[in-house]
């Protein structure tokens, strides 16, 4: 019977990630790994997790999908002008640029703007992946996205490439699908039902634990009809 796993928001948290693999004891020649987005921000390893993601996908049994942080520092790092940076900035991006950076002093715009330019020269290869990872994939059982779907589109497909990144209440809020679950991260089980653990609605699971925020990483495992879960509990001064 192939095991599922389901990881998501890993949000540059390299350690707990690994540990959490280990806890479930990933086997990639076995194992199907499902990764919903939102490798990068916030933590303090994105670089270093984008690398670790692009070296697991080596195995065609992984899928990883974009979530809207990945988007952003694509766009960021690729637009003509800088005109992102402040709204990379308000989202955890400044952990990002010292993860690619490595630069210790006080960051001015001039600096940001360094730090930009070097990401793109030398991280043209992460910006491509990344660039290049899908919005969603789907099962027999399942539907696995970033953030969630559009209960306005008759066919989720059609919903637009922001809905898969951003959306919350209005998917949150919308019945179940007739034939399949969807699993997403994107917003926190926290906010969805006051715990970090993961949240099983109907027709709906929610596995953000906030990781980043210093509450858990969450792996969910479907094997033979059933879920269950594993949680790490993120300490990331440890990592600092
Ligand atoms: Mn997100």
């Amino acid at each position: 019977m192939t095991r599922v796993l389901m990881i998501s928001d890993i949000h540059g948290c390299l350690a707990p990630l690994k540990e959490l693999l280990s806890e479930m004891n990933y086997q990639p020649d076995a194992d199907k790994l499902l990764l919903l987005g939102d490798y990068v921000d916030r933590g303090p390893c994105s670089r270093e997790t984008v690398d670790y993601i692009m070296e697991l996908m080596q195995c065609n049994r992984v899928i990883a999908l974009k979530g809207n942080h990945d988007q952003r520092l694509v766009d960021w790092v690729r637009s003509v002008d800088g005109t992102v940076t402040d709204r990379f900035l308000a989202h955890g991006g400044l952990q990002t640029i010292h993860s690619y950076c490595k630069i210790t002093s006080e960051l001015s715009t001039e600096g940001f703007e360094q730090a930009r330019q070097e990401i793109g020269r030398h991280y043209e290869h992460h910006l491509a992946f990344l660039d290049s990872l899908p919005l969603y994939y789907e099962d027999d059982q399942h539907i696995y996205v970033h953030a969630g779907l559009n209960p306005n589109y008759p066919n989720w497909r059609d919903q637009p490439a922001y809905d898969f990144m951003y959306i919350k209440e209005p998917f949150h809020r919308s019945p179940a699908l007739r034939n399949k679950t969807v699993v997403f991260g994107h917003t926190r089980a926290v906010e969805l039902h006051g715990s970090p653990d993961v949240w099983f609605g109907p027709g709906k699971i929610g596995i953000d634990g906030g990781c980043a925020y210093g509450l858990q990483l969450n792996g969910l495992i479907h094997e033979g009809g059933s879920y269950s879960t594993l949680c790490i509990q993120n300490s990331l001064q440890e990592e600092m």
